[in-house]
């Protein structure tokens, strides 16, 4: 199973080298004719130029990785029946485009819905030489080029990585090596202590020089390795603040070890109090990143990534765009998404991405941006990604990491195109539905940017007050005249964050776009929203249509002619996701009715 390259009939073989050495494979076994000449220019770098030539043959120039993204390129537009008629030149956006899972060494993946690692089992790496192979071939063909491997929570033995599991470790990074891929580890900020050092403080001496040496072992071992990532002092993880340190003290101080190999620290920003009273307004979730970190706007080395949630909150289906994105301009920033479903469905509901994304894109200037991450979804399951329909998200994530102006449209039905060759209306129907599918499934769960209204720890279904009286900060304070929280300068002052045009944007609650409505204000049942209906009666509407939405969606994506297994997996999880969008449609109108008092206007059946 290669999903988008299942036209791909050859497998790749073992033994290459070179991304160079890979694309003169693919493109003699895929693309035989017309000839194809390459030539390595390592100015280009990831980029390409591809001529087309008047004997009918092709030119490309790129450096090595540029030459097989080029020769992806060329052939995925063959399979597309596309051709390159004159010359194209590309280079990524983002020099590194990430995708970072979330996997543990006993094989387990923090919230993975696809199987099993690909790359740990029994405590060890351990990993099968052809699906890495073809794992390989995907993410490349896709143009992504790091991995890291290892989840940010880093459980022992994970910590093994750096120390006995280095030659295996080396092994795997020399497997991807043919594909561009450059593997990350997450670290351990208190590893030196594994070594008898009393202390992780990152200003001392004698814990630098653990990290001096430790980097110096890990890059003889792996010259290519692209960096460290870190989740420090954030849920449990250890971290600077232990020493009272800052988070510029602890980043920097890794960064100086691996300056001298070309490394990165990739350091993430998802920092905020989990321990949070729910009887404390004070605090509010949202603005802790920015408290955490644009003070230190500037004060970061040049080879520090500070790694930022796209939301303020995490990964809820609707949040407004992270005000570090937009205020830490003289910091190296990357964005992180997450493919992996935690709070979009688990993959079983049908939750396409990449609608969302050109919605962060519309207020993301980009110019400090320089990497963009996601949260794998990938697992040892045959497919990958557990739903079949879930790998749109992990090739347009590539396509966008590339190219954030790419149309989402024409990525999705590229995607349609490559998996399953249909006709042009079957793959027009596919790829609206795809499209469709955010909108759908925002629609019957949390209302209007509440968010988290689900199944405490594990995510899946709803739950309105799950969350309400527990320690994570994440409150929609629903009482029987109204709901949400006031995030205004008025209220928790979160909105302040941001530069004037988005405040003005967001401010008051008559010009609020409504997805983003009970995100930013507190508001009665009764409020009137710009189309004339109350608060409740779009709630109500929203959960009904929401529900009605997915049973269309199935009937129309059940109609479609998918081969097996993808077939069956499909109609298994579109009856899942009925089930589910019933659930949260029956529980999240009930308890809003119950709370309100406030009837239906359409007489619909709400349970009392
Ligand atoms: O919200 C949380 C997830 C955790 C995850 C964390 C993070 C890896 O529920 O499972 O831990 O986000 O992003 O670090």
């Amino acid at each position: 199973m290669n999903l988008w390259l299942s036209q791909l009939k050859d497998p790749v073989p073992d033994g290459l080298k070179t991304p160079a050495e890979l694309a003169r494979f693919e493109l003699s076994h895929a693309l035989p004719d017309p000839a194809v000449t390459l030539a390595e220019d390592a100015s280009l770098g990831d980029g390409y130029r591809i001529e087309a030539l008047d004997d009918g043959s092709f030119h490309i120039a790129g450096g090595s990785t540029g030459l097989l993204y080029g020769a992806y390129r060329l052939i995925l537009d063959r399979l597309c029946g596309e051709t390159i008629s004159d010359s194209v030149e590309s280079a990524p956006k983002y020099a590194l485009r990430m995708i970072d899972c979330w996997d543990n060494p006993d094989g387990t993946i923090e919230r993975g819905y696809a199987g099993r690692s690909l790359f740990f089992a029994d405590g060890k790496l351990s990993w099968d030489p052809e699906r890495i192979r073809e794992l390989g071939r995907l993410l490349a063909s896709a143009g992504l080029n790091v991995l890291c491997i290892n989840n940010v929570n880093v459980h022992f033995p994970a910590q093994l990585l750096l120390e006995d599991d280095l030659p295996s470790l080396a092994l795997l990074a020399e497997a991807f090596r043919p594909f561009g891929i450059r593997l990350m580890l997450s670290i351990d900020f208190s590893q030196p202590m594994r070594s008898g050092i009393p202390t992780a403080d990152p200003l001392d001496p004698v814990v630098r020089e653990w990290w001096k040496k430790t980097a110096s072992q890990v890059w003889a071992a792996i010259p290519d390795l692209a960096g460290f990532l870190v989740k420090a002092d954030s849920e449990g993880r250890p971290g600077p603040f232990t020493y009272g340190r800052n988070h510029a003290d602890g980043a920097n101080m890794l960064a100086e070890a691996v300056r001298p190999y070309g490394g990165v620290i990739v350091w993430r920003c998802f920092v905020y109090n989990c321990r949070q009273d729910w009887r404390d307004t004070a605090t509010d979730r949202p603005k802790a990143a920015w408290e955490h970190y644009a003070f230190l706007d500037g004060q970061f080395a040049d080879n520090v990534i500070l790694q930022v949630k796209h939301g303020p909150f995490d990964f809820q289906v609707r949040e407004p765009l992270s005000p570090l994105l937009l205020g830490m301009k003289r910091t190296n920033l990357a964005m992180e998404l997450q493919l992996t479903q935690e709070y979009t469905g688990h993959q079983i509901d049908l939750y396409t991405m990449i609608p969302m994304w050109k919605e962060l894109y519309e207020e993301l200037p980009a110019d400090n941006i320089m990497s963009l991450a996601a949260v794998s979804n990938l697992g040892n399951d045959a497919n990958y990604t557990g739903h079949p329909l879930a790998a749109v998200n992990l090739y347009t994530f590539g396509l966008l990491a590339w190219n954030p102006e790419t149309d989402a449209e024409t990525a999705v039905a590229r995607w349609c195109r490559l998996t399953y060759g249909f006709s042009p209306a079957e793959e027009k129907k596919l790829t609206d539905l795809l499209l469709s599918s955010r909108g759908i499934y925002e629609k019957y769960t949390a209302p209007l940017g509440i968010g988290w209204m689900v199944n405490p720890h594990d995510h899946y279904g709803p739950n309105p007050s799950g969350y309400e009286y527990d320690l994570w900060g994440t409150y929609h304070k629903a009482d029987r005249n109204a709901v949400g929280i006031d995030r205004t300068a008025g209220g928790t002052g979160y909105l302040s964050q941001y530069p004037e045009t988005i405040r003005k944007k967001y401010e008051k609650p008559e010009t609020c776009p409504d997805l983003y409505l009970l995100f930013y204000h507190r508001l009665p049942y009764t409020f009137r929203m710009k189309d004339g209906r109350t608060l409740v009666q779009r709630i109500y509407d929203d959960h009904f249509e929401g529900l009605e939405e997915t049973r269309v969606l199935a009937e129309k994506l059940l109609s479609l002619p998918f081969p097996e297994p993808d077939a069956g997996v499909i109609r298994e999880r579109m009856e899942k996701q009925l089930y589910n969008a019933r659930e949260w449609c029956d529980i999240i109108n009930t308890f809003f009715h119950r709370l309100s008092g406030v009837p239906d206007e359409r007489g619909r059946k709400i349970y009392d």
